[in-house]
């Protein structure tokens, strides 16, 4: 019994020290659309929490209140949602459907889920459409390639005739 006594503020301290990257899971309804990133909306995992991502980095140095604090509340608005924290050309606000920073806590999540992407993740930018006149040409390229491949496998090999 002694023992865990003495283990106790240890463990307490260890939990401290690690709790710094440590995803808060409160956090997650304080985001629009939060829930379709998880913990990975802010962290580089979506269980565990783990490092920040970019948008978790944005959050954790200038968008907590009271700043800085382990168990300090997301501050979402317009200030927030019109960075691109992760630099990939679509804002925070865009990526979480919530463009000019109108959501707020209790709120229904707004828009499309389907149209959500990681703000702190470079390469979940939603695709760019690609035009129906480039899947065309793309077809046409291939199909001549094709024919001019065959047609010289003919050339060389006149026996396959
Ligand atoms: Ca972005």
């Amino acid at each position: 019994m002694i023992r865990i006594l003495l283990a106790l503020p240890l463990l307490f301290a260890l939990l401290l020290l690690h709790g710094d990257a440590e995803a808060r899971a409160f956090r997650v309804a304080q985001i629009p659309n939060g829930s379709e990133d998880g913990c990975g909306g802010c962290h580089i995992s979506q269980i565990s929490g783990g490092p920040r991502n970019a948008f978790g980095i944005e959050i954790q140095q200038n968008f907590l209140s009271p700043p800085g604090s382990a168990f300090g509340s997301v501050v979402w608005g317009s200030a927030l949602a019109n960075l691109d924290s992760d630099g990939d050309g679509v804002s925070n606000g865009s990526e979480l459907n919530d463009p000019n920073g109108t959501w707020q806590f209790g709120d229904a999540a707004p828009g499309d889920p389907n149209d959500v992407t990681n703000p702190g993740v470079v390469d979940t930018s939603p695709p760019t459409p690609v035009p129906a006149l480039s899947i065309l040409g793309l077809g046409l390229l291939m199909s001549a390639l094709l024919g001019l491949a065959l047609w010289k496998i003919r050339e060389l090999n006149p026996a396959s005739r």
